[in-house]
């Protein structure tokens, strides 16, 4: 099933991301938002913003003191609507025609929600260090839950970052991984708003963050982890973990592939 234009294709390679219209249908979204929510209500970690020194530059004092993220991850033990939206067929497909995949393994599902007027910033950073994988045959995908623009802290990137290859974060203790502030700056990055039902995709290599919430309304966006099952992963989160094959079937892979019991054979190893 090719779903995407060999134009889409192109300008994701290019640019390093790719906004895909209404993914999910109005109906699609109001069913994942409600159960969002009372998910966030029971079970979410409200003080999940991301520490570190980098914030002085993100923020004034007062934001800082204010700054709020809500997160938690895999959706699809809580909620029924979150696990039909992962194997969404279209998604699927659409990965595995971005990564040019036959295959792809759902690795993790994390939510980010900004709260309204203080939703917490993220500083400029590619996903690798979080979940180091061999390659670059992984996609991380943003389901907006509400409309989110420049006000509401909306996602940003540096076009065509993901050239760049791995890169070398700053990291310890009191900080959240990040990149060097001075050298990449969020007032580079290009800005992607995005409507409720859209996704944005990106390359783990990708650099990209984003700003305070200054609306007053809600920015809940999930990101989902994609990857070609034969990409190995090397650390962080999610490893020894197999994933819902979300298109195609798994390829027989020596030491990245499962057992009878569904276990991964990494961790056999
Ligand atoms: O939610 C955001 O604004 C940023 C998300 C992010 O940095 C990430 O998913 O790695």
């Amino acid at each position: 099933m090719e779903t995407l234009s060999e134009a889409q294709v192109a300008s994701f390679r290019e640019n390093g991301y790719i906004r895909l219209e209404g993914m999910f249908s109005p109906g699609e979204v109001r069913e994942m938002g409600d159960e969002l929510d009372y998910v966030m209500e029971a079970f979410a970690n409200w003080d999940s913003a991301w520490k570190g020194p980098w914030r002085k530059e993100y923020m004034d004092e007062e934001e800082d003191a204010a700054a709020t993220l809500v997160a938690i991850h895999e959706l699809q033990h809580y909620s029924a609507a979150w696990s039909r939206a992962i194997t969404k067929r279209e998604l699927g497909a659409s990965v595995g025609d971005l990564l040019g995949s036959d295959a792809v393994e759902l690795h993790h599902v994390t939510l980010h929600a900004k709260p309204p007027d203080k939703g917490a910033p993220f500083p400029m950073h590619q996903d690798l260090p979080f979940f180091p994988h061999e390659d670059g045959r992984y996609a991380d995908c943003l389901v907006h839950l509400d409309d989110a623009d420049e006000t509401s802290g909306c996602i940003k990137f540096l076009k065509g970052s993901h050239r760049l290859g791995k890169l070398e974060h700053i990291t310890g203790a009191g900080t959240a991984p990040h990149l060097p502030t001075d050298r990449y700056r969020l007032q580079d990055a290009v800005s992607v708003p995005a409507r409720a039902g859209d996704v944005v995709l990106f390359y783990l290599w990708t650099i990209h963050g984003s700003a305070v919430n200054h609306s007053g309304n809600w920015r809940r966006l999930v990101r989902l982890g994609f990857r070609d099952p034969r990409n190995r992963q090397e650390g962080g989160q999610g490893m020894g973990r197999p994933g819902f094959i979300v298109k195609g079937v798994r390829p027989k892979v020596d030491g990245v592939d499962v057992d009878v019991y569904g276990n991964w054979a990494q961790n056999r190893a």
